[in-house]
């Protein structure tokens, strides 16, 4: 994208800034993301949304703006500073829209940057574990109650195993005989887990385990520390709506318990790291315990079980699909995430049963 658009749409947005200059930041997976730096502060995070993964943009917009709405109402007893930086800010076109549809059909959605913040990809001490299970439980906890029936499902079925089983399936009658061989130890494995990882699936489809605002994409990049570790904001809300409490605690320990970047290739380097559980588990439940049921306690260590094998599959189906979904930085980059994320539940899987060989206690 070249610098002139990216100004001219920065521009469209309402707001009295300079432009001064732009840089990409390329850790996401779907969308375009620029932040963009301007002669004075706030500087900005301009997005163009992927509208081939998200069929609704404004209802994607609408969501993230109620939700945003709602936590600030939950926190008005801090500051408009403080606010800003809790909270995602979303700011709105010179047209009073909420997002800018350029002549090519492309979706631009702007929000204030939350400065003095960082990110991790991976992490590298408890305390983050910790601070990260406050601000994720704290997100949960404070959209607790709000009614998610006001929220559009983004991507239907974003999280359905039996959904993600029929994508599977559909890409193994279309790969090529080279990737189905590559892909071929997994292929099997992923036939042989589906009993259980079908079981949270039917819990919710029963009642039994209730919808909830869910955040759906709870990766620990996309939570905001302060410059001093303590957890400031959860991002890239995009993908909030109605869902389960156990993907969101899932997708967490999926990227907080992992010795190793979710694309690392040596996976003697990809292993589960416990103590970050424990720590990411206590800062959770201190923040969220009070708003979850018994069923759903119970059954968060399936959460984390069944949100690794999602994403493994999800992979595994992309590379079969010749990466038609996930951006790449390389040819075989969706099969290297895909052996990652096995490897990471084979090593979860050993972690419990030590686990509950070693003393009574339950996992959780
Ligand atoms: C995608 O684009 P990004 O990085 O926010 C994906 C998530 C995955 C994640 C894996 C809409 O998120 O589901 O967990 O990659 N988002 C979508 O890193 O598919
Ligand atoms: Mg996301």
């Amino acid at each position: 994208m070249k610098i002139d658009q990216l100004k001219y749409i920065f521009n469209l947005f309402n707001h009295n800034a300079s432009f001064k200059l732009c840089e990409e930041i390329s850790s996401g997976h779907i969308n375009d993301t620029y932040l963009i730096k301007t002669k004075t502060k706030p500087f900005y995070i301009l997005q163009r949304i992927n509208h081939e993964v998200f069929k609704d943009v404004p209802g994607l917009v609408s969501n993230k703006v109620k939700i945003s709405n709602h936590l600030r109402k939950k926190l008005d007893f801090l500051t408009e500073k403080e606010l800003q930086n809790r909270v995602l800010s979303f700011v709105i076109t010179k047209n009073n829209t909420p997002f800018y549809l350029d002549s090519n059909g492309n979706y631009w959605n702007m929000m204030i940057y939350i400065g003095n913040s960082k990110t991790y990809e991976t992490v590298n001490n408890k305390e983050i574990a910790y601070e990260g299970g406050k601000l994720f439980g704290e997100f949960l906890n404070l959209t607790s109650d709000f009614d998610a029936n006001q929220l559009i499902d983004v991507i239907p079925k974003f999280h359905d195993i039996s959904h993600r089983y029929s994508q599977f399936e559909d890409a193994l009658k279309l790969a090529s005989s080279s990737r189905l061989q590559k892909a071929n130890e997994y292929i099997k494995f992923v036939e042989s887990q589906k009993n259980e990882m079908l079981k949270l699936q039917r819990l919710k489809e029963s009642g039994e385990i209730k919808l909830r605002v869910t955040h759906n994409d709870t990766k620990i990049s996309n939570a905001l520390f302060s410059k001093n570790n303590k957890g400031l904001c959860v991002i890239d809300t995009d993908t909030v709506m109605p869902g389960i409490v156990h993907y969101d605690f899932g997708d967490a320990i999926r990227t907080i318990c992992n010795t190793a970047a979710e694309d690392e290739k040596n996976l003697d380097l990809v292993n589960f790291n416990l103590s970050y559980y424990e720590a990411y588990k206590k800062g959770f439940l201190e923040k969220a315990g009070d708003s979850l049921s018994p069923i759903e306690l119970k059954y968060l260590p399936l959460g984390v079980k069944t949100m690794i094998f999602i994403m493994a599959i999800r992979f595994l189906t992309d590379f079969l699909n010749n990466d038609r979904y996930y951006k790449i930085k390389y040819i075989h980059h969706n099969l290297n995430r895909a052996k990652n994320q096995f490897k990471l539940l084979k090593s979860f899987s050993i972690e419990m049963d030590n686990l509950k060989v070693g003393s009574k206690n339950s996992f959780l």
